[in-house]
């Protein structure tokens, strides 16, 4: 297998799964500005969509969607524990939880890194984030370690990833104690500090 990604991008999260699965892989780098991967391909040739996380599987099949790529590499291996059996009512929560990551926090990030978005939207956006944050903060006021109980998860691996852009968008993570805690503690595991190592972010 082969993830396309770009370092602190959304890709961060299908990277941490491979590490935690120990998934044969490689990595490429990806200027997803310039669209060209750094050994100089093209890389709207690889991913007709131009965004990273792209995972290229042995068989030559091309993901271009996180949380489907995501479920993929847990899914590899069950054992690693990253996502329960399909089919049951705990994947539900967890699909879920991806789909809530992906659209309602990861899509409203996107704007806030556009220098062309205007400040007035910028400020809406950070509103939402806020509120999705807050949910999430409800969420692990139980004490849990982790987004559905003590087991990291897939959806771990996004939040992390996501919650780590507040440091590039202004806003402070420390409004929300529970979630702050929770980087915290995703950052100290091997897989994601191997991760962020790996991509120069460290
Ligand atoms: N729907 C995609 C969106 C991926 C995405 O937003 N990727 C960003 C980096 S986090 C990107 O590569 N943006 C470059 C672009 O859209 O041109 C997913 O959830 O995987």
């Amino acid at each position: 297998m082969k993830l396309y990604y770009s370092p602190a991008a959304c890709s961060l999260a299908p990277h941490i799964a491979l590490i935690e699965t120990g998934a044969a892989y490689t990595t490429e780098k990806v200027d997803v500005r310039a669209k060209k991967t750094e050994t100089g391909a093209d890389f709207w040739a690889i991913n007709p969509k131009g965004y990273v996380p792209t995972l290229v599987l042995d068989d030559g099949e091309v993901l271009t969607e996180g949380v489907v790529m995501q479920q993929y590499i847990a899914d590899l291996k069950p054992e690693a524990k990253l996502a329960p059996a399909r089919g049951t009512k705990e994947r539900r929560k967890l699909e879920e939880l991806l789909v809530f990551l992906s659209t309602e926090v990861h899509k409203n990030f996107s704007p806030l890194f556009s220098l062309a978005t205007p400040e007035d939207f910028k400020t809406q956006t950070k509103e939402k984030i806020a509120q999705r944050f807050d949910y999430l903060e409800r969420q692990l006021s139980d004490g849990r370690a982790f987004l559905t109980g003590d087991q990291f998860t897939i959806a771990d691996a996004y939040l992390f990833t996501l919650s780590n852009w507040t440091k590039f968008t202004g806003i402070d993570l420390a409004r929300w104690p529970n979630l702050t805690a929770f980087a915290g503690r995703v950052a100290q595991r091997p897989s994601v500090q191997q991760a962020m190592k790996a991509e120069g972010l460290m």
